[in-house]
């Protein structure tokens, strides 16, 4: 018997495209539920251990790489992006230069991209069924087992670099993904080709040497889980390394040549908050919890915690310049922090600036150069 109201599915999939623009997406691609090489990278990628603490990367396994386990009946996967670099903020290198300030990564600087993005796609989905009728889906943005850079590259969104970002050519690497995982057999886009190339300029510009090779990235090492997803003391061995970065870390993007075609944000709510786009280390260090709580609540950086938050920000100010007496100060002031953890971080910090003082005259050297230079 045939469906008496056949939906066009091709209809319905230049609608979903226009939808996805008019609610501030970038590019919307869609593509099946197959990703059996990448499957393997992942379960590679996990049998070295390169997850570090995030131990939910471990326990999820395959079901990342089958989105039709995740949800039983999908077929496809719609991807969207959404550009995040955020126009007004102070230039990065500039910050990163200045050992006085943290360094936010630009994803962060506004309010929390989860919320922004799920509602967007939320709104994409429910569009859609209210003109052709109830259908099978769910919207993830991060928040759900989902290999969403390699469904997106297969959605023809873009490619996977070095860095093991995904990036397009008329779009950098500074953007977010969503998905929305559905049962609608759309019609297929074409996976996007690679062009890094040559290029090797995001490898050697790690300040931690976290991509062991091209398209392999230690997550242990990344200042981005350091920072972020890893909720114990900071090894030792990076402190110096991770400069003044206080939260997540955008060197290998920074120098990436596809970034002079990067678009800048056009939602309203990535716009700069609270200074943080160059924030003084010694100001920061002297908020309170309630402080950190009342100013960073809707931010992504929330989800870390002021103890974390502290921590990150006790090593940035170990890593301020020896003539910073602001830094020591603010580090002085919370030597008996009630945080085991913060603690033990601010007698490095203080420590790392006694040795200098000890020392011949010279700052010890932690990667000097803007964008940071390996460690090893
Ligand atoms: C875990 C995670 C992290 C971890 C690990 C990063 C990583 N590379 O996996 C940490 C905490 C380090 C991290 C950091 C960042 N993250 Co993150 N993260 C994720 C998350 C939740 C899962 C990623 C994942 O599945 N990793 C598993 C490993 C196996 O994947 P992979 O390293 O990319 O490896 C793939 C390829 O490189 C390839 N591959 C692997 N080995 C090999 C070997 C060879 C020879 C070849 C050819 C290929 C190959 O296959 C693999 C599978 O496709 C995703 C959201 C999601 N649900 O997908 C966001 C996500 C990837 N992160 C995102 C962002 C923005 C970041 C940061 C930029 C944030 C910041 N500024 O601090 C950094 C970037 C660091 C970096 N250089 O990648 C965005 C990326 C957007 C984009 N344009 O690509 C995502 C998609 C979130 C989102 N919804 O927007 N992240
Ligand atoms: S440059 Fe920063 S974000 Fe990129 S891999 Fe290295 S530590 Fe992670
Ligand atoms: S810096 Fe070069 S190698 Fe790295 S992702 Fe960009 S183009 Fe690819």
């Amino acid at each position: 018997m045939t469906d008496p109201h056949p939906i066009d599915l091709y209809a319905a999939k230049l609608e979903l495209a226009a939808r996805a623009r008019a609610l501030g997406f970038t590019k919307l691609g869609v593509a099946s539920v197959d990703i059996p090489e990448d499957e393997q990278h992942l379960l590679r990628w996990l049998d070295e251990g390169f997850h570090g603490e995030m131990d939910y990367m471990r326990r999820h396994g395959t079901l990342r790489s089958r989105p039709a386990d995740l949800v039983p009946g999908t077929v496809r996967v719609v991807s969207v992006r959404m550009d995040y670099w955020p126009s007004s903020a102070r230039d990065a290198e500039e910050v990163l230069g200045d050992r006085s300030l943290g360094y936010v990564s630009r994803y962060a600087l506004g309010r929390d991209y989860h919320k922004i993005m799920r509602r967007a796609l939320a709104q994409l989905a429910e569009g859609l069924a209210a003109r052709i009728g109830p259908f099978g889906y769910r919207v993830c943005v991060d928040s759900a087992p989902v290999l969403e850079k390699a469904l997106a590259r297969n959605g023809g969104l873009g490619w996977i670099g070095k860095h093991t970002n995904l990036l397009a050519r008329d779009a950098g690497s500074w953007f977010f993904l969503g998905e929305i995982l559905t049962d609608l057999p759309l019609p297929l886009d074409t996976p996007a080709t690679a062009h890094c190339g040559s290029c090797q300029a995001c490898i050697p510009a790690c300040p931690t040497g976290a991509i062991v090779a091209p398209y392999r990235l230690d997550a242990r090492r990344c200042i981005s889980y350091l920072t972020i997803e890893h909720h114990s003391a900071i090894p030792v061995e990076l402190r110096p390394a991770l400069g003044n970065r206080i939260y997540g870390c955008d060197d290998c993007q920074l120098v990436c040549p596809w970034n002079k075609f990067a678009r800048t944000a056009t939602h309203p709510d990535f716009k700069v908050r609270y200074g943080l786009d160059a924030p003084r280390l010694a100001a920061l260090f002297r908020w309170t919890a309630a402080e950190f709580d009342a100013r960073m609540r809707g931010s992504a950086i929330y989800r870390i915690g002021y103890e974390r938050w502290s921590r990150n920000i006790a090593v940035a100010l170990g890593n301020a310049p020896a003539s910073d007496s602001e830094a020591l100060s603010a580090l002085h002031a919370r030597r008996e922090d009630a945080s085991a953890l913060v603690r033990e971080h601010v007698e490095w910090a203080l420590e790392r600036h006694r040795v200098r003082e000890t020392s011949t005259g010279q700052a010890i050297s932690g990667p000097e150069t803007p964008t940071g230079e390996p460690i090893s």
